[in-house]
């Protein structure tokens, strides 16, 4: 007998529905946009914006009390040290990796020759902060303003020093213990509630993107938008599939159809650290791994791991050294990928955050800034695929950490799709 349609989609898995809502999104808002109504396209935006507040208003409690439960739940601080480790040193890897694959592919295909330069007041470089800075940074001189201004690095040193601390003091610190790990198991179910609305938010903000950009935008700077893109899948095709196959010895197709809903959302959210819930959870339900694992690793990868920032951050220097006519010497090179691998430990994990530290890293081979002005205009369009690749890429790394250390669940792993919404 025919079920009743809204039963058909209430009933349907989490990643289906935000895959239909970003198809319907994207061709609504093209057909308003070609029909001359991108303002009825920009009247849904709100909707995607109350979606993005509502994982938003999630980050700071979740990051700070599942980080507490996970290292309180350590049993030997040694362990913690070795999670570190591997984390820096895969992080930082595959960023690397990533910029070079952005670099190798602008070079081989030139998107920048022929392109006319549109001139514009330039953007401001941020100047990157010395290594002292960044490292005094980390320690809150006050944990509520922290969380106020929510401050990930600096809520993730506190939360780690007092897990450690509750380590320390043993069966005294029993109810706190206790208190955190109730608290955390809260924050989960308070976090499924809102990834119920995903489709929701992410229906909205295609339609806003599409609708606000259509194709006559897109149309000159195809070239650029398509390098993005194709370098992206690139990296994640071939950089994570290998992580997950030889390094944790995992099915890749399993790890990518798992990172799908976090995917999407990064996507349309061009925001890693708004996303950060949805790939805790993803993590923990489609990847199976322990949270003792994913509260640590995930949050520091949406703060200083992000690949395809790194990777847009190479591509368009030399797109616009080319559309300027500059032929960049190896040494230049060579402060791109520095340069851009701090940008990325020091890019926020907020919308358009990449652009500002373009600016920077073209500063450092000396290319005009006016060069931000041509990406300014797409740079939405970039932000999110980049966004969505950051995303994987934390998640991957996770994987293996989580693999390495004997927490993750194979069966879980193996099984597609167990994130449910609202439960
Ligand atoms: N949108 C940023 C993020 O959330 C990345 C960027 O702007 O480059 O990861």
């Amino acid at each position: 007998a025919r079920r009743n349609p809204l039963r058909v989609w209430l009933d349907m898995a989490l990643w289906k529905q935000i895959f239909i809502a970003l198809g319907l999104g994207l061709v609504l808002g093209i057909a308003l946009n070609q029909t001359g109504n991108a303002d009825i396209a920009a009247s849904v935006k709100p909707v995607g914006d109350l979606f993005i507040r509502g994982i938003k208003m999630l980050i700071v409690p979740l990051i700070f009390i599942t980080l507490v439960a996970g290292v309180a739940s350590l049993q030997d601080l040694k362990t913690m040290g070795r999670l570190g480790v591997k984390t820096f040193v895969l992080y930082l890897a595959t960023t690397a990796i990533a910029i070079s694959i952005g670099l190798a592919l602008a070079v081989l295909f030139k998107p920048g020759v022929g392109i006319d330069i549109g001139t514009a007041e330039a953007v401001q470089p941020k100047d990157a902060p010395s290594i002292a800075d960044t490292i005094l940074g980390l320690v809150p001189t006050n944990p509520v303003e922290a969380f106020a201004t929510a401050n990930v690095l600096q809520i993730i040193v506190f939360a780690m020093l007092l897990g450690i601390a509750i380590v320390m003091a043993g069966e005294v610190a029993k109810p706190i213990k206790t208190f955190f790990d109730a608290a955390a198991e809260v924050m989960y179910k308070l976090t499924s509630i809102i990834i119920a609305f995903a489709p929701y938010g992410v229906f909205a903000l295609m339609v806003w993107v599409a609708g606000t950009y259509g194709m006559d935008v897109l149309a000159p700077l195809a070239g650029v938008i398509g390098l993005v893109y194709l370098a992206c899948i690139l990296h994640a095709l071939i950089v994570y599939g290998a992580m997950i196959k030889f390094l944790a010895r995992l099915n890749p197709v399993r790890f990518f159809q798992g990172t799908i809903e976090p995917a999407l959302v990064a996507f349309t959210s061009t925001s890693s650290s708004g996303t950060l819930p949805v790939t805790m959870m993803s993590a923990e339900h489609n990847l199976g791994v322990s949270r003792r694992v994913s509260s640590f690793v995930l949050p520091l990868g949406a703060t200083i791991n992000m690949d395809g920032t790194a990777l847009y951050q190479g591509i368009c220097v030399v797109f616009i050294a080319q559309a300027y006519g500059v032929d960049l010497t190896t040494s230049q090179y060579a402060t791109i990928v520095l340069t851009s691998t701090l940008a990325s430990i020091g890019t926020a994990g907020v919308p358009g955050a990449g652009l500002i530290m373009l600016s920077l890293v073209l500063t450092s081979v000396g290319l005009p800034l006016e060069g931000i002005a041509i990406i300014a205009g797409i740079d939405r369009i970039l932000d999110m695929v980049r966004t969505g690749l950051n995303v994987v890429g934390d998640s991957a790394v996770t994987c293996v950490v989580a693999r390495s250390e004997g927490e993750l669940d194979q069966t879980l792993f193996d099984t597609p799709h167990v994130l449910k919404a609202g439960e």
